[in-house]
C-alpha cells in the first residue's frame, strides 16, 4: 500500500502515488489548498471526501485527520524525503509555501503573511462559519436573537478590519500570498450564506475589488472547484 503507513489509501487509493495527495471538498477551507497547489504549480491528485460522517468520520479518514475535517494532504516527498501527512488548512498552506518558496516571503514579510493567515484561521473563518449556521442553516429558526446578532456584529467588525488593511494595497500582506488564499474564499462564501446585506458588504469599499482581483487569477479559477462535487 502506498504511501506506506497511510491507511487512508485503502479507501481513497492513489493512482499517482508520487505526487501530493489531497483529500478535500470544494468549501472555503477545502479550496484554500487546491488553489495554493494550482498557484504553486505543484502536481497533485485530488480525492473527494464529502462532509458526511460516512466520509470524514470513517476510520480511513480519521487515520489522517483525527479532527474529522477536510482538507488534509499526504506529501510522499516530505522533509528528509519521507512521506508526511498534514491537516489544518493553515498548517498545510505554510507547509506548501515553505516547500516551494512561493507565496510567503522571507524575513519580516513572512510574519506579515502569518499575522493575516492566523487572523483568518482564528477569526474570520470560525466567526463567518458560525454566522452561516445561525443565519442560514440549522440555527436560523432559533428564536433567541443573541447568537445571530453576536456573529453578525463580529462578522461586520472583521470585515471592517480587513477593509482597512486593504486600503491602498491590492493584497492583505502587500504581495499576493497564502494569506489571501485563506481569506478570499471565506468572503466569497457570504453570498452563499445570503449574508452580504446583513453584514453591510457594500459599505466596505475595498472588499469587492479585492475579491474580483482574486477570482480573476487563472490558478484560482482552476482550483476553486477541485475536487468536483
Ligand atoms: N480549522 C480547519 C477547519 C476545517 C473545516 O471546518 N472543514 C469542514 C468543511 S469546511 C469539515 O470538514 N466539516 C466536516 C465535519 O465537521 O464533520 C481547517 O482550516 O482545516
Amino acid at each position: 500500500m502506498f504511501p506506506e503507513g497511510f491507511p487512508i489509501n485503502a479507501r481513497w487509493p492513489a493512482e499517482n502515488p508520487e505526487v501530493i495527495q489531497l483529500y478535500s471538498f470544494p468549501t472555503p477551507n477545502g479550496v484554500k489548498v487546491s488553489i495554493a497547489l494550482e498557484e504553486m504549480g505543484l502536481p497533485y491528485e485530488a480525492h473527494k471526501v464529502t462532509l458526511a460522517d460516512a466520509d470524514v468520520k470513517s476510520p480511513e479518514f480519521l487515520s489522517l485527520n483525527p479532527n474529522n475535517k477536510i482538507p488534509a494532504i499526504i506529501d510522499p516527498n516530505g522533509p528528509d524525503g519521507k512521506p508526511i501527512g498534514l491537516f489544518e488548512s493553515g498548517a498545510i498552506l505554510v507547509y506548501l509555501a515553505e516547500k516551494t518558496g512561493k507565496l510567503m516571503p522571507q524575513g519580516a514579510g513572512k510574519y506579515e503573511v502569518q499575522k493575516w493567515l492566523f487572523w483568518q484561521m482564528g477569526g474570520l473563518g470560525p466567526m463567518l462559519g458560525q454566522l452561516g449556521f445561525f443565519y442560514k442553516f440549522a440555527g436560523a429558526e432559533i428564536e433567541d436573537p443573541r447568537p445571530r446578532e453576536r456573529y453578525i456584529n463580529e462578522g461586520k467588525r472583521l470585515l471592517g478590519v480587513l477593509n482597512g488593511a486593504l486600503g491602498g494595497r491590492d493584497w492583505v500582506a502587500g504581495e499576493y500570498s497564502i494569506a489571501d488564499i485563506a481569506i478570499a474564499p471565506w468572503l466569497n462564501g457570504l453570498e452563499f450564506y445570503g449574508a452580504r446585506e446583513v453584514l453591510e458588504w457594500d459599505s466596505f469599499r475595498n472588499l469587492q475589488p479585492y475579491l474580483d482581483r482574486f477570482y480573476a487569477r487563472p490558478a484560482v479559477e482552476r482550483g476553486k472547484n477541485i475536487p468536483a462535487r
